[in-house]
């Protein structure tokens, strides 16, 4: 059978400032009628600052503010790791462990230090993905999605992004970043996120539900 390409794609703005996030969600949105489109493919419009205490509310946050300014369906994500040996942390402030000025390898070095002296059944850890969808009207649904794993000796691979490096699958014996992009977004936490948030995206653009715009709609102000 032809695999034809959808005739009208609704515009998905995905409101991230990450790269490697970008990458894998628009990859997971392939089979979708959505057009995912990055920020910057809009803007410039700035995140708001991640003030929230949860991933629920930064990821509604970043969702709200970038649909409400531009008119669009936008996608949040909010997410981080959780180190069971630090009681939970860096969680929800994982981009901003290390302090400003710290890159990934400033935070995994961190990280690996602070667990120098954890021996292995103690250094379980779980990624944790929150995805917001939210409406121009700032109407908002959540989805969510965990990824259990332990923290490396020492980094591995080199796909990926973040903390992948450090982060290994038990059943795999491999980290996420020896891992392909199809192959993690298989198992991860933003991929178990994103099953969900289909589900809630179909749901927004079933029978019924018109007004949502396309990336051939003149952008607000333009
Ligand atoms: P946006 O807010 O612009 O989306 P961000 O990187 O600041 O980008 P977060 O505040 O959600 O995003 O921080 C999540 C951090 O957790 C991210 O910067 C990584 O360090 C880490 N992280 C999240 N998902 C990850 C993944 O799949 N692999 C590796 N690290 C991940």
């Amino acid at each position: 059978m032809t695999n034809l390409a959808p005739l009208h794609r609704i515009t998905l703005v995905i409101a991230t400032g990450n790269p490697g996030k970008f990458r894998e969600i628009a990859a997971l949105l392939q089979d979708m009628s959505v057009l995912p489109l990055p920020l910057d493919r809009v803007g410039p419009l700035e995140l708001p600052p991640e003030s929230g205490e949860s991933f629920q509310e930064n990821a509604r946050l970043k969702a709200v503010a970038v649909a409400k300014a531009t008119g669009y369906l936008a996608l949040a994500d909010d997410s981080g790791l959780e180190v069971d040996a630090l009681g939970g942390r860096p969680g929800v402030l994982s981009a901003r462990y290390g302090g400003p000025g710290a890159g990934d390898a400033d935070r995994i070095a961190l990280l690996l230090r602070e667990l120098d002296a954890v021996p292995e059944p103690h250094r379980t850890a779980r990624f944790r993905c929150v995805i917001a969808i939210a409406e121009p009207s700032g109407m908002v649904r959540l989805a969510e999605g965990v990824c259990e794993g332990r923290i490396a000796r020492g980094p591995r691979g080199t796909q990926g992004f973040g903390y992948d490096p450090i982060f290994e699958i038990p059943s795999l014996g491999r980290t996420l970043a020896e891992i392909a992009i199809e192959a993690k977004n298989r198992l991860s936490h933003r991929a178990l996120a994103l099953r969900e948030a289909k589900g809630i995206i179909e749901h927004l653009l079933g029978p019924g539900r018109t007004g949502f715009r396309n990336s051939e709609d003149r952008p607000r102000g333009g």
